[in-house]
């Protein structure tokens, strides 16, 4: 039996991974800082998919909550085969100028540092075993620049850079690391990102039929049930109605 720790799971493409990877068979880690919801999916998996699920509750910013969380799980459940470092969020929409340095830092330290304190505790296990995958959560903005989103951009550019850096240090150690681009895909996502101003978000998808959770869940099933020869290394995936970040073909009505 495989297991897999995902980070973020409370929400959006986490929580669509950790159905999928119950229903593969899989025995799951899952984090969050929202200790209801993550009960929830916990008692979810557990009737739904009969899965073991060991809940991890904690802020991935916090260095010293991530050494604590991972030194808890149990012995038994340390054999991890799968990450899924998704955890992360936009922080506002703005010029560069107006922007806030608060904002700035909840993504920086979200999706850069905590994706590497939780990435460095799990590599040494996967190193003694010489077998994992390591499948991060990118972007589209991690390969285009759009405006307003400069520091979100940079974030996702960054998880491109250890993503690269990780699979060239990793390879000699047999351990597979796999990213995921999406474009628009309607989670809370943009609520957060607006700061839990529902018109704003809401007017992200206007006239767009948006990719959701699942479609980014089951690229990352195709991702993780390749054979043990194949790595794919990363998958953009879009809306139909989005060619790229700023050119859209939006309906009134769909
Ligand atoms: P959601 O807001 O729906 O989910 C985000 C998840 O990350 C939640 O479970 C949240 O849990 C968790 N999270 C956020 N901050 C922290 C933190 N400091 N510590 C622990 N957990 C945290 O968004 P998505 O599912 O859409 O986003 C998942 C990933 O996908 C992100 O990395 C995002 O950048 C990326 N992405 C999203 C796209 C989209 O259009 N939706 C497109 C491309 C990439 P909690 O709040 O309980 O801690
Ligand atoms: C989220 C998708 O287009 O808002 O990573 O950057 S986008």
């Amino acid at each position: 039996m495989k297991t897999a720790l995902i980070t973020g799971t409370t929400s959006g493409f986490g929580k669509a991974i950790a159905l999928r990877l119950a229903k593969l068979g899989y025995r799951l880690i899952i984090t969050g800082r929202r200790k209801e919801r993550l009960d929830e999916l916990t008692d979810r998996l557990k009737a739904e998919y009969s899965t073991e699920v060991i809940p991890l509750c904690f802020d991935v910013r916090d260095k010293e909550a991530c050494k604590d969380a991972i030194a808890s799980i149990p012995e038994n459940f340390r054999n991890i085969d799968v990450l899924v470092n998704n955890a992360g969020l936009a922080a506002g929409a703005a010029p560069f100028d107006e922007s806030l340095e608060d904002d700035f830092e909840r993504m920086i330290d979200t999706n850069i540092k905590g994706l590497l304190y939780i990435t460095k505790l799990i590599v040494p296990g996967m190193i003694e075993r010489q077998s994992g995958h390591i499948v991060n959560i990118s972007s589209i903005s991690g390969i285009e620049v759009y405006p307003n989103g400069s520091v979100y951009c940079a974030t996702k550019h960054a998880v491109n850079a250890i993503t690269k850096g990780l699979r060239i240090d990793l390879v000699k150690h047999n351990i597979k690391v796999s990213s995921i681009s999406p474009g628009m895909v309607e989670t809370e996502f943009a609520l957060v990102r607006y700061h839990n101003d529902e018109e704003k978000a809401k007017a992200v998808y206007k006239g767009i039929v948006p990719l959701n959770a699942d479609d980014i869940a089951e690229t990352l099933e195709f991702i993780v049930t390749r054979p043990t020869h194949v790595n794919i290394i990363d998958i953009q995936i879009n809306p139909t109605q989005q060619a790229n970040t700023y050119i859209t073909n939006r309906k009134q009505e769909i």
